[in-house]
């Protein structure tokens, strides 16, 4: 070998030792709770397999739906020339983040008449969650402990979000297993009991993994203790449009709270009302106190933006923002959004039919009726969902929750016999 190659040899084997080194004390991370089942689910060669893992809409051939209004939406993006490829404001397409605000607070909101919102186009729901903890981190007039208060349980990515940015993730009761509805005393004296000016995460409907939310009575009795102890509200509204089928219901929370002056900022998705899961169109809302106020934490938000994403992406902004600035589109998107929330509503009914009546399973299925949204929480046991996993190739989390979607009419009856079977111990 001549010297030089040698050097070369040895210059890369160093350098191959360094590297294997380097990562030696990175532990393996566990898959993520969610997407591990739906990468299972697509390598299991089961011919009668079901995946109700994922909160993602699928018509009664098991398919993802695009929305025929996002079709058209697309269509008109195709043939309009002008489009280019530049980059977007920091904080995003502005018609679309107007529209957006008007959306999810009122198309007659006085916060957005008094120019109190700021609104910035977001990564989907979850960047609008990171950019809201973020914001809370830095600005938030932190007495204690920087924490927040979750539901417990919440959407699994709750906690990580928060633990991120050093925002501590603690949590309030909200379900009750006994009744398999909410524990409204238990979230009441949470409420009461935590110290004045703290944050609470609210699911502002179709509560994720319940689907369970609280009445109009029961908010309002939430919204009085929070103004009353100056909590701060971090609503997280990723399904609006799925809890009743109509966006105005699944919005009274949020205007409500808004109306009665609750502290608050939202984080909005358009991932499953619209169907744009892999687009990541978001937007996080904060409120203020007055227009000026706005405007400061605007700049913030901005300059918190640069530097994490520069700027958002605008593909699915420019179809959000069709859908929501022509008249003729919004309605249809109304009717498409009523097309999923109906057939989730039908495949509750089938199941607790068939549940109740032909199998006549043991227990009370009412919640399967009751709740709302993509989600059921069944109340069946860890073990009992892990034996549905392993042993029925049902593809479900662990805390026993079902997303509805993944239901037809061609594999309710495989699901809800491997279910009656898991709950009687045959499985
Ligand atoms: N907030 C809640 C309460 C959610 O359930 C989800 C998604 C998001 C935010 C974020 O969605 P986005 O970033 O796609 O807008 N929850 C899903 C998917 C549907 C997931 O875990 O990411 C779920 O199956 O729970």
């Amino acid at each position: 070998m001549t010297d030089r190659l040698k050097q070369v040899v040895n210059h890369v084997s160093s350098s191959n030792k360094m590297s294997n080194d380097l990562w030696q004390n990175v532990p393996l991370a566990p898959p993520d709770s969610i997407f591990k089942l739906t990468a299972a689910y697509k390598a299991d060669p089961f011919e009668n397999k079901v995946n109700l893992g994922v909160g993602a809409y699928r018509d009664d051939d098991n398919k993802p739906w695009v929305l025929p209004v996002v079709r058209k939406a697309e269509q008109i993006l195709l043939n309009t020339p002008s489009l280019d490829h530049e980059y977007l404001p920091i904080t995003g397409l502005p018609e679309f983040t107007a529209a957006a605000a008007k959306l999810i607070l009122g198309p007659d909101s006085p916060a957005i008449a008094g120019g109190r919102v700021t609104t910035v186009q977001t990564i989907s729901g979850t960047g609008a969650n990171h950019l809201g903890a973020l914001f809370l981190e830095r600005f938030f007039p932190w007495s204690g402990n920087k924490e927040i208060y979750l539901s417990d349980p919440t959407w699994a990515n709750h906690p990580a979000i928060f633990k991120n940015v050093g925002i501590v993730p603690r949590t309030y009761p909200y379900y009750d297993p006994k009744t398999i509805g909410l524990d409204f005393d238990g979230y009441m004296n949470a409420l009461k009991t935590a110290p004045n000016n703290s944050i609470f995460l609210i699911h502002a409907c179709a509560h994720n993994p319940t689907g369970v939310d609280p009445t109009r009575e029961q908010w309002n009795e939430i919204a009085a203790v929070m103004l009353d102890k100056g909590h701060y509200g971090f609503f997280d509204c990723a399904y609006q449009g799925f809890a009743s089928g109509n966006l105005d219901n699944d919005a009274w929370a949020v205007r409500e709270f808004v109306k009665k002056g609750v502290n608050m900022l939202i984080c909005q998705s358009f991932a499953k009302n619209a169907g744009l899961y892999g687009e990541r169109v978001g937007a996080l809302h904060v409120i203020s106190s007055s227009k000026e106020a706005a405007e400061r934490v605007k700049s913030q938000l901005s300059v918190l933006q640069r530097s994490e994403i520069s700027n958002p992406p605008t593909y699915g902004a420019r179809i959000v923002n069709l859908i929501l600035n022509d008249a003729g589109l919004f309605e249809e998107w109304k009717r498409d959004i009523a097309t999923m929330a109906g057939r989730i509503i039908d495949m509750r009914k089938q199941l607790y039919k068939v549940l109740t009546e032909e199998l006549k399973t043991p227990g009370n299925w009412d919640h399967i009726v009751n709740q709302i949204g993509m989600f059921s929480f069944t109340g069946i046991t860890p073990q009992q969902s892990q034996a549905l996993v392993e042993k029925a190739h049902v593809y479900m989390t662990a805390n026993g929750r079902i997303s509805m979607t993944g239901l037809n009419r061609k594999n309710l009856g495989y699901f809800a016999e491997s279910l009656d079977k898991a709950v009687r111990g045959q499985l």
